[in-house]
């Protein structure tokens, strides 16, 4: 099966004509489809569709453009099977989460069409007599969105919803790992009644993300990817004083502290560190447990992470899918030789799996390393796999002291019993999203999402603070005294 691109309403090749393939990871004998290997040239093509598009997209009455949104949203809920299946089939994760992405985009959708009828500003008196004062947004224009492979509808939903309602128009550049996901993203908001240009699709590789990260006509660049490419996207959009959106890695905690709900934190550790297989951004890859628990814990979460069923996510027994790719999975195995060299002890797992029911595909052990040190690599840097370090602590001061010694500072999660440790720890984590008594991961869609430090640059996505990537601020006075009034100087 043949996918294109989408440019100014219209689905076509690249004019390279050339396509890449997209491949099950559960099992690479099954093609997903090809899908347009785009150029620079497609990328070029796509703004200027977005660029003509804009000065009538921006001003339609914002309500109007939210029924359009209203419409997308409806769309999804109705395809929400389907597009699970072959989210599934391209993106490997277990079929109840790949329902809960395409959920997360029609919450997404839905919330933030509601945006359409408030967009609120601000008035405020003026300090001049017969002076009318009030902020409202404008949208920027040109909106080039880099999304990644594992939410592939959510998080393009969480940046061209946005983008939409405050009447920028978009081109987006999805993952080549997980295009028709995006493809079926687009055809919804073709459907519904995006006009032509409005919203753009091109996929492909790094020429296209560079083409939309450095063109003079984008106007605003949302990434969410690794903290190394988000580096070379901030560069790349500099010298034009892009505004930048970035999301990046996470290496989030949850601490266990000795008053904890023991039972609660294991089913919460399991769920966060081998969910989506570890590939979230805010998969729980450190755990940090008090040393009085310590050694119960241990012994628990290791029996329970080695009786995951791993395999493809469309078996319903199944609990974990596989690493997106093999680059990924070399990746994960690489990081368990780093923590054997570096003297933690692999309490289970440690393999990748190689059985005929895994043989096809990506698979690795769900792997918890124990006698993990602070300092070694694996309890510092972003893995994106099936893999959990733990940390003793011996008490709460170390627990945030460890949480916070990464460079990132995406999540993070506290179980204990005890309200005043749980507060001490919501200030002191330095973090952009935290949970208690619950696990990294599952946040929702009305509520800012993003992180510190280099998880990202100071912006945030979802909830309202989403519009404050995708819209500007303009102030306006009204004088309707009649006469020049000068601030700050005629004060009487
Ligand atoms: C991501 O991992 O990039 O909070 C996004 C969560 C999900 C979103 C994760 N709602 O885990």
């Amino acid at each position: 099966m043949q996918f294109f691109n989408f440019v100014g309403g219209r689905w076509t090749p690249s004019a390279s004509g050339r396509t890449f393939e997209n491949r099950n990871p559960a099992d690479t004998r099954e093609l997903i489809g090809h899908f347009a290997d785009s150029t620079v040239a497609d990328a070029e093509q796509a703004i200027a569709a977005a660029r003509g598009a804009y000065d009538s997209w921006r001003l339609v009455p914002a309500p109007k453009r939210a029924e359009i949104l209203f419409r997308a949203a409806q769309l999804i809920a109705d395809r929400k099977e389907a597009f699970a299946r072959d989210m599934t089939r391209e993106m490997g994760k277990v079929l109840d989460e790949t329902r809960g992405d395409v959920q997360e985009a029609i919450d997404m959708t839905y919330f933030l069409a509601g945006e359409g009828r408030r967009l609120h500003g601000q008035t405020a008196p003026s300090e001049l007599r017969d002076k009318f004062a009030m902020s409202i947004r404008q949208p920027i224009g040109v909106c080039a969105m880099i999304t990644p492979w594992n939410f592939p509808m959510a998080i393009p939903s969480w940046k061209i919803i946005p983008a939409l309602v405050c009447g920028n128009t978009v081109v987006l550049k999805p993952s080549e790992l997980t295009p028709l996901s995006a493809v079926h993203f687009i055809k919804v908001l073709e459907e519904a009644g995006v006009p032509p240009g409005v919203v753009n699709m091109v996929t492909g590789g790094p020429a296209v993300g560079e083409a939309l990260t450095t063109h003079a006509d984008v106007s605003v660049v949302s990434f969410t990817g690794s903290t190394a490419v988000g580096r070379l996207v901030n560069q790349n959009a500099a010298p034009h004083f892009k505004k930048v959106h970035l999301e990046m890695g996470g290496k989030n905690a949850i601490m266990i502290l000795d008053d904890a709900n023991l039972e609660l934190a294991l089913e919460g550790c399991l769920w966060g560190g081998f969910g989506t297989t570890g590939q979230r951004c805010t998969a729980a890859s450190r755990v940090i447990v008090h040393e009085k628990i310590h050694d119960r814990f241990v012994e628990q979460f290791v029996a329970r992470a080695r009786a995951l069923r791993v395999g493809d996510g469309l078996d319903p027994q199944v609990q974990v899918g596989p690493s997106i790719s093999e680059k990924q999975l070399q990746k994960v195995m690489s990081y368990v030789e780093i923590g054997r060299q570096e003297g933690a002890t692999v309490a289970c797992g440690g393999s990748r799996l190689t059985g005929p029911a895994h043989a096809n595909g990506f698979f690795h052990e769900p792997t918890v390393f124990t006698g993990v040190t602070r300092s070694m690599r694996i309890a510092r840097e972003e893995i994106f796999g099936p893999v959990v370090s733990v940390v003793k602590c011996a008490s709460l001061d170390e627990a945030i002291a460890i949480g916070n010694d990464v460079v990132y500072g995406l999540s993070a999660s506290i179980y204990t019993q005890d309200v005043n440790r749980a507060f001490r720890a919501m200030r002191d984590m330095y973090t952009g999203i935290f949970y208690v008594n619950a696990p990294t991961i599952g946040a929702e869609v009305h509520l800012p999402f993003g992180g510190t430090k280099a998880t990202g640059n100071g912006h945030r996505e979802a909830g309202l603070a989403a519009l404050d990537v995708f819209s500007e601020w303009k102030s306006i006075y009204v004088d309707f005294s009649g006469k020049l009034q000068r601030a700050q100087i005629d004060t009487e």
